[in-house]
């Protein structure tokens, strides 16, 4: 059996060589712990005389004490060591500089929308949202198509059952607004459309559309070319031109394609953009809005035409492929180039002059 003195030394040259906290745990459960060696001494207390008892206990107790501070101090060492050394593995250079967030940006389809909101905002036309997933009869019931009628045949498109359908036109908004609100009325909604198309660069299964219409007072086809000019000009520039040509819709009499030109884009040739006319009075009487009294026009237009103008792209699907290599090129810093240019009048916010210029009246 070892003397306290001789435990001693060994721990405390344990003590002293260990090299992490971990291990002096390891040395002061040996030493000291309930079944340590140091306490184990006390049961040699037992056979000791009565006189040596005290000595002995007081040297184990010494014993235990100065194995007990020894563990302490080094352990206070260690801790710091290990501490520097973890502040160190850590160590945060704030001169470093910072990871840029990716930064998002609009879509160029929604800066257009964005822009056509400004537009006829601006003219006194009130937005309004209405279902991309429409009931037939607000698709064509309620715009004057006959049942069977051909000309649905140009608008397939995919039915969810017999009563619903992916909308193939933002016109469908009208059947909504006029069974609610009576004249006058300025409106117009800009969204997505779905038509059972065979794709190719002009045309998409998934499109956007722009729907407008007025209905008031001796409403003519001079407002309906006078407001259209005005849009034309505020998205194209000053220079456009506005040409209408017959064509047919059910729900307009009469009905005409138009179309812009401008020297700024394809050297001038003309450019289809969508169909307008005036209300069909077959309409406004199913909703009961005195045909005497008020008249009205709508004109309808692809979104996607105007930034595959305004930016010479000649495939619309490209739109819609989210290809960050194509549309990063529309971010509106890197797009915004050159005073004046036709991308410049798309994202430039519509001015008090766009608006003098577009009022009905002019
Ligand atoms: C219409 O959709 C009518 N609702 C427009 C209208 C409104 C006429 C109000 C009269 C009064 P149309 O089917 O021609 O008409 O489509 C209008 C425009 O939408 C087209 O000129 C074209 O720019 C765009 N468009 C039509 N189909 C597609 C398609 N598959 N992909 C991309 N754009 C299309």
């Amino acid at each position: 059996m070892h003397t306290p003195e001789e435990l001693v030394a060994t721990a405390l040259a344990e003590v002293s060589a260990a090299q992490s906290t971990g291990s002096l745990r390891e040395i002061e459960s040996r030493f000291l712990g309930k079944s340590g060696s140091i306490p184990a001494l006390m049961k040699v207390l037992g056979t000791l005389d009565k006189a040596e008892k005290p000595a002995f206990g007081q040297r184990v107790n010494a014993a235990k004490n100065e194995v007990q501070s020894a563990i302490d101090a080094r352990e206070a060492e260690l801790r710091k060591n290990e501490r520097a050394a973890q502040y160190e593995a850590e160590r945060i250079d704030v001169t470093m500089p910072g990871a840029r967030p990716p930064m998002g940006y609009e879509h160029v389809l929604q800066l257009t929308a964005n822009k056509i909101k400004r537009v006829l905002g601006g003219m006194g036309f009130q937005y309004l949202e209405s279902p991309e997933l429409e009931e037939f009869r607000y698709n064509f019931d309620a715009l004057n198509y006959p049942p069977d009628h051909p000309a649905m045949d140009d608008q397939d498109t995919f039915y969810i059952d017999d009563e619903h359908l992916l909308r193939t036109q933002c016109t469908a908004l009208q059947g909504r607004v006029f069974e609610s609100t009576q004249p006058p009325l300025r409106c117009f909604t800009v969204g997505r459309t779905y038509r059972n198309e065979a794709v190719d660069r002009t045309h998409n299964h998934t499109f956007h559309q722009v729907d407008c219409f007025m209905i008031d007072e001796n409403v003519s086809m001079a407002h309906l070319k006078g407001t259209l000019g005005a849009f034309a000009r505020a998205m194209f520039g000053e220079e456009v031109q506005v040409r209408f040509r017959p064509d047919f819709f059910p729900f307009v009499e009469p009905g005409v394609d138009y179309a812009i030109s401008t020297p700024k884009l394809f050297n001038g040739r003309w450019v289809e953009l969508g169909g307008a006319g005036l209300i069909h009075p077959n309409i406004l009487e199913r909703y009961g809005i005195d045909t005497e009294r008020y008249s009205g026009f709508a004109f309808g237009l692809g979104v996607e035409r105007i930034p595959m103008m305004a930016y010479g792209v000649d495939d619309l699907r490209l739109f819609l492929e989210n290809d960050l290599r194509f549309l990063e090129q529309f971010r509106p810093e890197v797009a915004n180039v050159g005073k004046g240019t036709v991308r410049e009048q798309l994202e430039r916010p519509a001015t008090v002059t766009d608006l003098a210029a577009a009022s009905i009246n002019a």
